[in-house]
């Protein structure tokens, strides 16, 4: 089986943390590099983070810092209430010698795009600056982007506002621009991504593995759920973005139903929206394929597979 060529543009976070262990060593998944955004935190704390991760994992997979500030909106937005102040507070690290690579994100993805055979699919976990800007900057890779499967957005309730998700509230000209990039996309937005949640259970569960990708699911999770507990009194934090790479892996895991979405950039109250038109009130052409269900067991089962990977 051919693996899936992805390139995985993230804004770590604890949750992009494990879609990058997740994705690293999967059978399936071919991680070409990763493309780091501002959003859980500033771009240079993302990109520590996502370093961080990498050498803690033994990973030999480039890093590329992208975007530290939205296209239009003059305030970066940060997630440090639930991320904490380093935006991955939970693990220690040792002292990092992993680097970022010289080029800039936008470049690296503008570039593997143009030079392949447009079977890339690009898999963005944080606000969509970078691969905007990429559309923006070259819209000759348009047809070479095999598929956009997001972590983004919501047909229901936001976590931000009662609109609005986070990665889209954060550059929400960004979402706009790649939601009318006419290229499939692929949403998993909080409706699914919020029924994953890392109860005491899943964190015990994924203890006795022992190993230290193991101990890393663990710390992270450990205060990930402390602090969505705080800020939304679960008992377990939802695993956001390692959803998109478990439906790359099984598509199984996600049933989405084809609809026309429009990011709301004009409102006041409900900023950063994404409108989807569940009912097709609008009969326009679907944009987008939308998440509705996903199989929890399975996701599960996906993310202890993707620990084991490593031995
Ligand atoms: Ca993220």
């Amino acid at each position: 089986m051919d693996k899936r060529k992805i390139i995985l543009d993230c804004d770590p976070g604890h949750d992009d943390a494990v879609a990058i262990m997740l994705a690293a060593k999967s059978p399936q998944i071919d991680l070409l590099g990763i493309t780091v955004v501002a959003g859980n935190q500033t771009l240079e704390k993302t990109t520590a983070n996502a370093l961080n991760v990498c050498q803690y994992l033994g990973l030999d997979i480039p890093v590329y810092a992208g975007c530290g500030q939205p296209m239009i909106r003059d305030k970066q937005v940060i997630a440090d209430d639930i991320h904490g102040e380093t935006g991955l507070d939970g693990p220690v690290f040792a002292p990092l010698r992993k680097k970022a690579e010289d080029k800039h994100a936008v470049l690296y993805i503008i570039d593997t795009l143009m030079a392949s055979d447009g079977d890339i699919t690009l898999v963005p976990t944080g606000p969509l600056t970078n691969i905007a800007m990429a559309i923006r900057l070259e819209p000759r890779i348009l047809p070479k982007i095999r598929e956009i499967v997001l972590m983004g957005g919501c047909y229901q309730l936001g976590n931000v506002t009662p609109a609005a998700e986070f990665n889209i509230l954060a550059d929400a000209d960004a979402a706009h621009v790649v939601f009318t990039c006419n290229r499939p996309i692929t949403m998993v937005g909080l409706d699914v991504t919020r029924k994953v949640l890392c109860y005491p259970s899943v964190i015990e569960r994924m203890e006795k593995i022992g190993t230290p990708p193991a101990m890393l699911f663990v710390d992270l999770m450990r205060f990930f759920s402390k602090s969505q507990k705080a800020v939304f009194g679960w008992e377990g934090g939802p695993l956001h973005d390692p959803l998109t790479i478990a439906y790359l892996i099984d598509p199984a895991v996600l049933t989405t139903k084809a609809m026309f979405t429009e990011i709301d950039i004009r409102s006041v109250q409900s900023y950063g929206r994404t409108n989807c038109d569940f009912f097709g009130y609008f009969k326009r052409e679907p944009n987008s394929n939308v998440a509705v269900e996903v199989d929890v067991e399975k996701f599960w089962d996906i993310i202890e597979q993707g620990i084991r990977n490593y031995g």
